[in-house]
């Protein structure tokens, strides 16, 4: 299974000792995070659970260098300590919460300081940052935009991103541009940048360079193209070797690029329902196709005309993106 685990992994603290052997200069050498600054984490996040020695000074274990390691590594991928102690928390609640019951002050539920945590845990919510972008994307904003889809990234798969946050983001925005709620101009704007993310992300992908390959795209009139876009990539990082061929394909040149590559599969996708004749009659030369690569067909018009997709040979994938890469991985290593 793809894609499922949090991008950032919480630190495996049980792997590390928690005798309290090492006084506070041994805790800034080892990890760089002044004292003054381990002491303002201390006292206002209650992270750290440092013990007293018999001369009263603070003594920390090797999982409490450990934990100030993991935090500020988080704070120099741009993370405020906030959200770093708020990501902690989520990524390994219970034994934290277990702790720091034992031998420090725990922290109240009406303290200013436990209040701004758990504000920055929903701020990590996948249903926070997609109302965020949205907000974003109404006021045009890019900077803050971009901004709330790094934070997603730095916390969420690509996979997740794009299934929990784009997709419904969009599906609000159609919505929405449908009910004559949101211009047009927002609706252009928010899938031009989506579409610059998932660019990105795509180019930036790891691409085998053997291995069977796949081609991607739109279906002939198609305009609609960051589902499928989204596709390439969860295959491009499931180890697939993809070309991504875009909007509206040319059949002709499709079929003497099939000719000459010898491509595993193709993959097409149709939103509309105009395009779904075409692609019909694509299929039927692709039965013919030299190499006779598999073709696999989706997207909302397929999902919306069941008699549509039947008249279309080809793999009928009526799934999301990551369900799709999962049966087409199957397959093509059968
Ligand atoms: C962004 C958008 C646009 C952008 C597209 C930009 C781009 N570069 O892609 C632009 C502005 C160009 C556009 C134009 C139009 N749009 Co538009 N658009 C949308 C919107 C808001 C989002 C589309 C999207 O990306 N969805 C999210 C993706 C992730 O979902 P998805 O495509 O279903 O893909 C997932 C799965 O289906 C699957 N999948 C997809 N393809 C494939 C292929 C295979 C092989 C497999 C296995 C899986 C698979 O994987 C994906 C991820 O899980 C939708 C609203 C909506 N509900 O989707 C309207 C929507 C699709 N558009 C609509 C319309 C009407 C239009 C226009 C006709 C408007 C007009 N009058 O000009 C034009 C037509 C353009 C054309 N000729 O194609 C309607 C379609 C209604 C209908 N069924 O007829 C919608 C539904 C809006 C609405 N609520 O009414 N649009």
């Amino acid at each position: 299974m793809i894609g499922r685990e949090p991008r950032v992994q919480p630190p495996v603290l049980d792997l590390y000792s928690d005798m309290p052997l090492y006084n506070t200069k041994a805790v800034v050498h080892h990890t760089g995070v002044p004292a003054p600054t381990l002491r303002a984490w201390e006292r206002r996040y209650g992270i750290l659970s440092p013990r007293r020695g018999e001369n009263d000074y603070r003594l920390y274990s090797e999982r409490d260098i450990m934990t100030v390691t993991w935090l500020r590594e988080r704070v120099e991928s741009g993370m405020t300590i906030s959200q770093a102690i708020a990501l902690l928390r989520s990524l390994e609640p219970a034994r934290r919460r277990g702790r720091r019951t034992r031998n420090q002050p725990v922290m109240q539920a009406e303290s200013p300081a436990t209040f701004t945590t758990a504000a920055s845990v929903a701020q990590f919510s996948l249903n926070e940052l997609s109302a965020n972008v949205l907000h974003h994307f109404s006021n045009l904003d890019e900077t803050a935009a971009n901004h709330t889809i790094t934070q997603a990234l730095a916390v969420y798969t690509v996979e997740d991103v794009c299934l929990r946050l784009f997709t419904p983001v969009l599906v609000e925005i159609g919505q929405r541009w449908a009910a004559g709620a949101l211009s047009v101009t927002v609706e252009h704007f928010a899938s031009a940048l989506i579409r610059a993310q998932l660019e990105g992300l795509f180019r930036s992908a790891a691409t085998g360079e053997s291995g069977p390959l796949a081609l991607v795209g739109c279906a002939p009139g198609e305009m609609h193209e960051l589902g499928v876009l989204m596709l390439a990539l969860f295959l491009r990082r499931a180890g697939v070797r993809v070309a991504y061929l875009g909007q509206n394909i040319e059949v002709e040149s499709l079929l003497a690029t099939i000719a000459s590559l010898r491509p595993a599969c193709v993959l097409l996708s149709a939103s509309l329902p105009a395009p779904l004749e075409t692609l019909a009659l694509v299929a039927q030369q692709l039965k013919t196709a030299a190499g006779q690569p598999l073709l696999y067909i989706g997207g909302q018009a397929l999902q919306q005309d069941p008699a549509a997709a039947e008249r279309t040979p080809g793999y009928l994938l009526n799934v999301d993106a990551r369900t799709a890469v999962e049966e087409i991985k199957k397959r093509l290593s059968a």
